[in-house]
């Protein structure tokens, strides 16, 4: 290839519009609770945060859409939801974080897979930067449609996907077609897209922002776009101001990036019975080794500690560790520390073990050997 395709090729890269997905999983705690126990599908599901202090105090976390047809939604008293839901037969269920976040790190690494450059967003969503592995909108939503698939044949979820050609815009067409939807916006539809839509929707625009801007005569995004922007400075500050006028416009060059590194992998499944025979436990725990260490090598990590865990019948929680001089991604130390680790536990308590886990933490990145090639524009080539 001559240095002048080189040059036009890599121009036209940067010229082309981004293509930026928002995955966001749909009633995401109650579509697990489902997912472990079928039986409860079709009925009203809420998930609630007990507070412990009397019976029904505490707020829901989520609920699945046959109970939000009923008013039931984040954040509302246990008890209101209770009263809502009176006449039908609901179900209600605590919060079970460990579950979910299990259920989140498996659908996180399908979605790493489709994407060049990936950030999860909390538990339940992430944005794909799919410029390159994409040839303009068409592609995209065909990929989308591939994720979506595979999201649920593999792990029996459902997902809303919104497309388009920045965060901004992908976080909006996602929340704009739920549950199971996809929502694409071409660049040259981002304004008529947006101007309808209340300014509330806008990411940063809380309930405190809109009624300001609402005191201002400003509800949707159309006429935030065109109020004065010097005005908006005036009341919202520089910053903040030019970013609520960019926002109306379906402005946003935030980069798709990858969060800082996790601080830990982890996996912990229950065992047939509850035992204290090392080998059932090791059995068990080495199929768990694999599995982290899968995910430590797909995410270029190695660490230095390890850590084995035992809840009991009584779900008290028990750990050992063992933490090394020096990084490594070694498999072989992985399990051997994990078998002196459980050998260690049980010669020293008398607790049966019901559910069995492994965790490797102090992560960090793996050296890379040869740093990356730069091409004639100064742009990295990978
Ligand atoms: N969550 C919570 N309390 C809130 C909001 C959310 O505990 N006030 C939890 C429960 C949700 C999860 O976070 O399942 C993800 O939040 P979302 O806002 O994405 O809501 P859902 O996934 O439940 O529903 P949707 O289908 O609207 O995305
Ligand atoms: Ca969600
Ligand atoms: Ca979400």
């Amino acid at each position: 290839m001559s240095i002048f395709t080189f040059g036009i090729l890599g121009v036209a890269l940067i010229l082309r519009d981004r293509i930026v997905m928002l995955v966001d999983l749909d009633y995401f705690f109650a579509q697990c609770e489902e997912r472990r126990n079928p039986s409860i599908k079709g009925k009203p599901v809420v998930v609630c945060v007990y507070s412990g202090r009397t019976e029904d105090s505490g707020a829901v976390s989520t609920a699945n859409y046959v109970a939000r047809k009923y008013g039931v939604k984040s954040g509302i008293p246990i008890v209101l939801a209770k009263k809502k839901l009176k006449d039908v037969d609901a179900v209600f269920l605590p919060v079970d974080k460990t579950f979910y976040r299990e259920v989140s790190d498996e659908i996180m690494e399908i979605l790493r897979g489709y994407a060049d450059r990936f950030e999860q967003m909390g538990i339940d969503e992430a944005y794909l930067d799919v410029t390159k592995r994409t040839k303009g909108i068409y592609q995209a939503e065909e990929l989308a449609e591939t994720i979506k698939g595979d999201v649920l044949t593999q792990q029996s979820l459902t997902c809303s996907i919104g497309v388009g050609p920045n965060k901004l815009v992908a976080k909006i067409a996602a929340d704009v077609q739920k549950p199971n939807g996809l929502t694409l916006v071409r660049p040259e539809e981002v304004q008529s897209f947006l101007l309808p839509l209340p300014v509330r929707r806008l990411v940063g625009v809380g309930r405190k922002t809109e009624k300001k801007l609402e005191t201002l005569g400003v509800r949707t995004v159309g006429q935030l776009a065109r109020f004065d922007v010097q005005k908006l400075i005036e009341v919202f500050g520089r910053k903040l101001g030019t970013y609520f006028h960019n926002a109306s416009l379906g402005i946003d060059e935030e980069p798709v990036q990858e969060r800082s590194e996790p601080e830990s992998v982890s996996r912990i499944s229950t065992l047939k019975e509850d035992t204290r025979d090392l080998a059932a436990i090791l059995d068990e725990a080495y199929m768990l080794c694999d599995a982290v260490h899968a995910k430590l090598l797909q995410r270029g990590l190695v660490y230095r500690s390890v850590s084995i865990y035992v809840v009991a019948g009584d779900l008290s929680v028990h750990s050992r560790s063992k933490t090394f001089e020096n990084p490594t991604s070694d498999l072989e130390t992985f399990k051997r520390t994990v078998k002196d680790l459980y050998e260690k536990f049980l010669s020293e308590s008398a607790v049966e073990a019901r559910r069995v886990g492994v965790k490797l933490s102090n992560l960090s990145k793996k050296e890379e050997l040869q740093k990356p090639l730069t091409n004639f524009f100064g742009f990295s080539n990978n």
